[in-house]
């Protein structure tokens, strides 16, 4: 199979990229999104995420002819889809968030009516476990004129294989080469198509499963690291209780050649590690016990942060009587989900920075190097780091990017340092 011509279906964070990594081995590749406006600037040669290389490797591949973004769905040969799957908010407080597989369901839809016979569609949206055998389900509704593996095993007209992506925001485009990649065909043959597919652009090697399987490995790997991260999270609360240095007894005990503990935080955030845990909990909600108990000690470490804000500023007024709480300033420093990057989106950070702007009636700052506006509704100034100092009281550290990590510690009276570069 040549595959002369790929599309790839949602042009964001994966899909954006995966397009141009083909478009620059010379494949004719069409980006699919259903948003005019994303569409329009992918076409005129400028991205509307950030990430490093990612729109030189766009322009080279606009000016060599190999790419073009369009927001209806066209015929190829092969068919990824890289859509987001959101989960639903719960209704209740405590209930299990169920996963959303509407934008997977309209991909389906859109690529349905342009499928022809020999043609790979390939899914790799973090998806619940059956979702790869689903959408060949939908497909099949679809186009009874067809023959689908689910049905018709290694024989059928198309073939159907869930690939997830496993790359880290900030470091695609080396890491879409260079990772080993999980190959999940509904049969051996969609497998085989598949690795066909990515070997085009990918260095790694390509590892043939099941798609249930594949389906399972993507979400194990994101939930093993919340768990990871919530041990960290659950010990800094200890330690801080016990008046221990969580950064000191991290790397002392990290010295064990069989211990690998990681780093504490103001929580998970991010679209994935957050995310993903709870399409394991949703399938299997008596059975992920330790899976569901690391969500919710991540999410408390953000609540923690908030508090331990509320007492900082009560300390404050204690310390000086003749202070109101309206003159006591609170300074943030970092807003993103993670160091280093500018988003914004699902970002403990932010949602303490939020929590407290709301509730304080002093002023509330934020110092974040890679943000330039915040939402003017929001009662959050962004100063400069020399600013801030002039005018804090309480310093909160949230992020470690890396102007932080090089700066010295700002002078404030109470300086609450959540991953630990200040102390
Ligand atoms: N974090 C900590 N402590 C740590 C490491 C991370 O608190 O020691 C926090 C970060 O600050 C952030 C969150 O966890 O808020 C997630 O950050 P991350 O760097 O761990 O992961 P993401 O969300 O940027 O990317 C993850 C990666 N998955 C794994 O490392 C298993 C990436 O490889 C996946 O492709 C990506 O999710 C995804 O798309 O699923």
């Amino acid at each position: 199979m040549s595959f002369d011509k790929i599309s790839v279906i949602g042009l964001g964070y994966i899909g954006l990229p995966t397009a141009a990594m083909f478009a620059s081995r010379k494949k004719n590749v069409v980006g699919v999104d259903i948003n005019h406006k994303i569409v329009e600037t992918i076409n005129s040669g400028k991205i509307h995420i950030s990430e490093p290389e990612l729109e030189d490797l766009l322009q080279t591949a606009l000016s060599e002819g190999c790419f073009r973004a369009v927001t209806k769905t066209e015929p190829a040969d092969a068919f990824i889809i890289a859509v987001p799957t959101p989960f639903l908010p719960a209704k209740e407080e405590g209930a299990i968030p169920k996963p959303d597989l509407a934008f997977i369901d309209s991909a389906t839809k859109a690529i349905a009516p342009v499928l022809k016979k020999g043609d790979l569609v390939i899914l790799e949206s973090t998806s619940p476990v059956g979702t790869t055998e689903q959408l060949a389900k939908w497909l099949a509704c679809e186009r009874p004129d067809l023959t689908f593996p689910h049905t018709h095993g290694i024989g059928s007209d198309i073939r159907v294989a869930y690939c997830p992506e496993r790359v880290l925001p900030g470091q695609v485009v080396r890491e879409l080469v260079e990772n080993d990649r999980i190959i999940g065909g509904l049969t051996k043959s969609c497998s085989e198509f598949a690795v066909e597919l990515y070997k085009i652009f990918v260095d790694g090697e390509c590892i043939v499963t099941n798609a249930r399987t594949a389906e399972m490995a993507k979400l194990t790997e994101n939930a093993s690291r919340d768990v990871s991260i919530a041990f960290a999270n659950e010990l800094s609360i200890i330690c801080d209780k016990l008046e221990i240095n969580v950064w000191e007894l991290i790397s002392l005990t990290n010295r064990h050649p069989r211990v690998n503990i990681l780093q504490p935080g103001p929580g998970v955030g991010g679209h994935c590690i957050a995310v993903d845990p709870w399409f394991i909990i949703n399938a299997a909600p008596d059975e992920a016990k330790l899976i569901s108990t690391a969500r919710k000690v991540n999410n408390l470490k953000t609540k923690w942060v908030v508090e331990k804000v509320k007492i900082a500023i009560n300390d404050i007024l204690q310390s000086n009587s003749r202070m109101t709480i309206e003159e006591v300033v609170v300074a943030f420093y970092g807003l993103t989900f993670k160091a280093d990057i500018d988003d914004l989106r699902e970002s403990p950070s932010m949602l303490i920075a939020e929590s407290v702007s709301e509730f304080h009636k002093g002023k509330v700052l934020a110092i974040e190097p890679n943000v330039k506006h915040l939402n003017p509704s929001l009662n959050i100034d962004l100063v400069s780091f020399d600013v801030a100092e002039t005018q804090a009281d309480i310093g909160v550290l949230l992020v470690d990017h890396k102007e932080f990590k090089e700066s010295r510690k700002p002078g404030v009276n109470i300086l609450i340092d959540t991953k630990g570069i200040w102390l």
